[in-house]
């Protein structure tokens, strides 16, 4: 991220402050402790580099200096959006997904139930949505987003739970960063006047990778199979085991895998 351009890159957008960092730890942590001082909506920290960027579970997201983007944004959901708040994670992911298709439409990019997208079937961008509470009150939301937008930004560890892409063996041209995070903020901000109506969902349906294939669902070391047959108007995903039955799952709470790919 050029520290000389973004301010005026981002002029255009309705944001609240905005933060550039050339290292964080993580940009969700530094934004948590942030939302205690009750920045203005659309409130945006990014950084060059983290050094302890997280997924969900705990799980290390691999980011590298000028390469990849992360990015934080502060939100206040209103009582209506409070009450799909996990949805907020579908609305990231298609956010990107869009900003994607616009620079090359005719590129493959999905969405893997429920918030990572896929290039050409393989990781570009993760999401992690956190919030904070005070007792029964929501304090305010994080949208956490990295994407891989150069090649250094693809992780090489052999310990993936999922293959990796980026965005610059993808696309031709490949987008700066700097234009992948306006693009980003632009749909998420735009979105989230359809949000979580019929079309909104409609719109991430659509786009979802492995509909009608054998998966393979994760909550942590128990696993279940079946055929994942679509989601609940709440997000939730549908899955049909062999003898017929319909399971449930929550959004947010467990990871989906195509069946026998051999991955963890
Ligand atoms: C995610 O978690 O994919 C959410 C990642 C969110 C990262 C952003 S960056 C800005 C903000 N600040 C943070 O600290 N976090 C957010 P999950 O679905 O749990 O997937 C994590 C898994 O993705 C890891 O266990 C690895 O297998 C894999 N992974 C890690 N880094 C990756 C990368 N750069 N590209 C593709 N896969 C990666």
């Amino acid at each position: 991220m050029q520290q000389e351009e973004p301010a005026h890159l981002l002029d255009d957008l309705p944001l609240g402050e905005v933060r550039f960092f050339s290292e964080l730890p993580s940009t969700n942590t530094s934004a948590l402790e942030w939302l205690s001082q009750k920045p203005v909506e659309y409130s945006l920290l990014v950084a060059d580099r983290q050094t302890a960027g997280h997924g969900r579970f705990h799980r290390a997201w691999h980011a590298a200096a000028g390469a990849s983007l992360s990015f934080s944004l502060i939100l206040y959901p209103s009582p209506i959006e409070q009450d799909v708040l996990a949805l907020f994670s579908a609305l990231a992911a298609l956010a990107v997904t869009q900003a994607l298709e616009s620079f090359h439409p005719s590129t493959a990019v999905q969405i893997k139930w429920p918030n990572d997208v896929l290039l050409d079937g393989k990781k570009c961008c993760g999401v992690l949505c956190e919030a904070t509470w005070q007792a029964d009150s929501l304090g305010g939301l994080v949208i956490g987003i990295g994407v891989n937008v150069g090649r250094r930004s693809r992780p090489l560890v052999q310990d993936l739970l999922f293959p990796a892409a980026c965005l610059q063996d993808a696309l031709d041209p490949p987008p700066q960063r700097r234009e992948v995070l306006h693009a980003i903020l632009q749909n998420l901000i735009e979105l989230r006047e359809i949000f979580p109506s019929p079309l909104f969902l409609s719109q991430w349906q659509e786009r979802l990778a492995f509909l009608n294939q054998a998966v393979t669902i994760s909550n942590g070391d128990q696993k279940t199979e079946g055929v994942f047959t679509g989601t609940a108007a709440n997000g939730d995903l549908l899955l049909r085991q062999k003898n017929g039955r319909q399971l449930v799952f929550p959004l947010g709470d467990v990871s989906l895998r195509p069946l026998d790919s051999g991955m963890k």
